[in-house]
């Protein structure tokens, strides 16, 4: 059969093509039982007309398309205007599967996947070619008939070393490479052992029955960042795992084969909670040049009673402090304007980072993901506001809440400010560029930038 994915990154800051592992995943497995895929990837603004083309082009018999919560509301404009073809339409991804009451509002949405969906996929796609009964497969809702069927989950795949590389080809793949400085992307595990208030992980673990936090054989990835790096042209390697470093001793397996085979140079995201002297040592002696951790939120009480992250802030700067000690750089993830945030608050983080002085800073508004508690909060206090969500509307730029403690216009302003806050009057440089990037025009001057955005880059965080 022919599967069309469908990818939309529409309206996303920043405008780097990405790659998508999941969708790489569910098509090597369909692939790879005789199937046929193709990709169709919708970026900058809301516009049908490539997938029209493509679905002309391709005929599909299934279109599978991806959803994270923001995407959805252009999404469920694309199975309007594909609607005229007939074709079966699937919806999965972490929106979806958090929020499955959507497939009965959805008139032109024939199934989704509820969790992780290579086997689901493959077994629905085998059930159309044959013509038989699609109700009952396990993850998959289908609304046939005015019903819905909403089956039971499976078990979370529990041996990742069976699945297939994901495919590469899906995409261009050496596009998504060169427009991201060179950088390949993997992952090495999936799930996440915590459960931060606002992270679509606390909801995702829930979906299934089994071990939600699985790694990959250090043999299974290591060989998998070796064909990549041999088939396309790589100056580095992202490990984009939720946090590499759980485990001490996959850690030292791993910083041990992947200096001997591949080498090259890579970063991580982790947590401070995981790092020690020698965790950090490995990772540098293996060629890892930048650690990514996030504080989202500087004020310890709020951070735990709110986020439920309960590192200290001790444990946080002296986290930093190690990596630094030994070399690597560093990168915070920041968020501003929680439910019950204040400016006050927020100035927590303003003064976590400017202590630390990570080598680069990443700031983004707060958005409230349906199946997380924070969504729950939000709807709970009557927060959300989403007639304000238009065209215009940036996911993480601006916010769709309405807080009583926090206004929109401070909100903005905090985000914007943030980069001069935490660097100004100690490192002009990365003030004035970081500055830029989360400036009003700072859309703008990425795009105008873009020929020279490796050079900034290696500027900016030297
Ligand atoms: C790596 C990553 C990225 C990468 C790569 C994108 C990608 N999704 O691969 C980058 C940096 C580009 C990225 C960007 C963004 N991300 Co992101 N990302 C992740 C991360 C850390 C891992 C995703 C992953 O690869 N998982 C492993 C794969 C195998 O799982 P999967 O993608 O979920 O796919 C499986 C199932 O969901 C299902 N499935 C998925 N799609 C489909 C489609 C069909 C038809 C079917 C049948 C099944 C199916 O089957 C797949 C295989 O089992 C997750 C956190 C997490 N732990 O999931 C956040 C996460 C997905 N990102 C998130 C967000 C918000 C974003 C951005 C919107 C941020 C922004 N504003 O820029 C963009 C959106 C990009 C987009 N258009 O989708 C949120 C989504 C929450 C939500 N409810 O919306 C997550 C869950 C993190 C969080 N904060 O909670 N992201
Ligand atoms: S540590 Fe990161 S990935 Fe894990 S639940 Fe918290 S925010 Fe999500």
């Amino acid at each position: 059969m022919k599967i069309l994915f469908v990818y939309p990154d529409i309206n996303i800051r920043g405008g780097a093509l990405s790659y998508h592992y999941g969708l790489g995943s569910l098509s090597s497995v369909l692939k790879k039982a005789g199937h046929q895929t193709a990709l169709q990837y919708l970026y900058g603004n809301y516009n049908p007309k490539p997938l029209l083309q493509k679905i002309e082009e391709f005929k599909p018999d299934v279109i599978g398309i991806t959803t994270v919560s923001f995407q959805y509301k252009y999404i469920k404009r694309l199975l309007k205007d594909i609607s005229r073809y007939g074709i079966f339409t699937i919806c999965g991804g972490p929106h979806i599967s958090l929020a499955p009451y959507e497939l009965e509002k959805a008139e032109y949405l024939n199934a989704i996947c509820v969790g992780e969906g290579e086997y689901a996929l493959l077994e629905l796609v085998n059930a159309l070619e044959k013509n038989e009964d699609i109700t009952n497969i396990q993850n998959i809702w289908v609304k046939k008939d005015g019903r819905i069927y909403s089956n039971p989950s499976r078990p979370f795949v529990e041996d990742l070393d069976k699945l297939p590389f994901v495919d590469r080809e899906l995409f261009d793949f050496q596009e998504i490479v060169y427009s991201d400085y060179d950088r390949a992307e993997f992952m090495s595990s999936r799930g996440c052992p915590y459960s931060c208030t606002y992270c679509s992980n606390s909801g995702l673990r829930k979906v299934s029955e089994g071990k939600y936090v699985r790694f990959r054989s250090v043999e299974n990835i290591v060989a998998e960042i070796k064909d990549v790096v041999t088939r396309y042209k790589v100056k580095s390697v992202y490990l984009n795992d939720d946090v590499f470093t759980i485990n001490k001793g996959y850690v030292e397996e791993f910083c041990k084969l992947y200096k001997e085979e591949i080498g090259y140079p890579f970063e991580i995201n982790t947590r401070v909670e995981n790092l020690t002297l020698e965790i950090l040592q490995m990772l540098k002696d293996a060629g890892c040049y930048r650690i990514a951790m996030g504080l989202e939120q500087g004020d310890e009480k709020f951070r735990k009673e709110v986020l439920n992250r309960p590192m200290s802030n001790k444990k946080i700067e002296e986290a930093f402090a190690l990596a630094k000690q030994v070399g690597l750089k560093t990168k915070t993830f920041n968020i501003v304007g929680f439910p019950f945030e204040t400016v006050d608050i927020h100035m927590g983080t303003v003064n976590l980072n400017r202590k630390i002085q990570p080598s680069s800073i990443v700031i983004y508004i707060f958005e409230p993901y349906p199946g997380t508690p924070l969504y729950d909060v939000c709807v709970k206090n009557n927060f959300i506001e989403t007639e304000r969500e238009d065209e215009e509307f940036v996911s993480r730029t601006d916010t769709i809440l309405k807080l009583p403690m926090f206004p929109r216009k401070d909100i903005i302003k905090c985000y914007r400010r943030f980069p001069w806050r935490v660097y100004g009057g100690k490192s002009f440089k990365r003030a004035f560029l970081f500055k830029l990037y989360y400036s009003k025009y700072g859309e703008f001057l990425i795009k105008m930038m873009s020929p020279f955005k490796k050079k900034i880059q290696r500027f900016a965080v030297k």
